[in-house]
């Protein structure tokens, strides 16, 4: 079994003006594409060739002797989840899931800005998430390759913290990044189907 790129789920410039084709062309194609060719070059002629990504990314977490196989992994996984927690078009959040935002944050206002700030606050390259778990939603942040997927909690929607993700087209502004992508680019339909797998 080999590991592939997953196609954009929308054309590379549908979400323009906010993420523009030339962030795709690079980030999708370059960077995932990068990771996916790696981890497929690491595990060739492995017994990590025979498992599912999620069975060998927590097969190498946390293991010194496997880290590169673990960060191509992880990353393959985050961004495959990154690309299906966007949307070309505005979406309202759907009502079982703003009462769950209500719930954990006050309401889905007060949820988009404790997300930017979690974003501002992770230093260095990472992710933040939207998780369920068990004291119910949570927002995380991980560094580099690290994902909510070995830590037990379910990931419900990402964004991309490495510079990579914003740099094209927001500079270092990755408070103006962030903003975006909370009200104008996620996909709340996909979060709705998530949660209720
Ligand atoms: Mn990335």
């Amino acid at each position: 079994m080999s590991f592939a790129l997953p196609d954009l789920p929308f054309a590379a410039n549908a979400l323009e003006p906010h993420m523009s084709a030339k962030t795709f062309e690079l980030h999708h194609g370059k960077h995932h594409a990068g990771y996916v060719a790696k981890l497929n070059e690491f595990t060739a002629n492995t017994p990590y060739a025979q498992l599912s990504l999620e069975a060998l990314i927590e097969a190498t977490h946390g293991r010194a002797d496997a880290q590169a196989v673990f960060n191509n992994a992880a990353q393959h996984w985050n961004h495959s989840f990154f690309w299906q927690s966007l949307s070309p078009t505005v979406q309202d959040v759907p009502e079982p899931l703003a009462i769950r935002l209500e719930a954990a944050f006050g309401d889905v206002d007060a949820f988009r800005a404790r997300f930017v700030e979690a974003g501002m606050s992770q230093f260095g390259s990472g992710w933040v998430w939207l998780v369920d778990g068990q004291e119910g939603f949570s927002i995380v942040t991980t560094s580099n390759a690290e994902t909510p997927l070995t830590s037990g909690q379910r990931s419900l929607l990402v964004c991309d913290i490495w510079e990579h993700a914003y740099y094209v087209d927001y500079q270092n502004r990755r408070a103006d990044y962030l903003r975006v992508f909370i009200e104008h680019l996620v996909d709340w339909e996909n979060v709705s189907r998530r949660l209720s797998v």
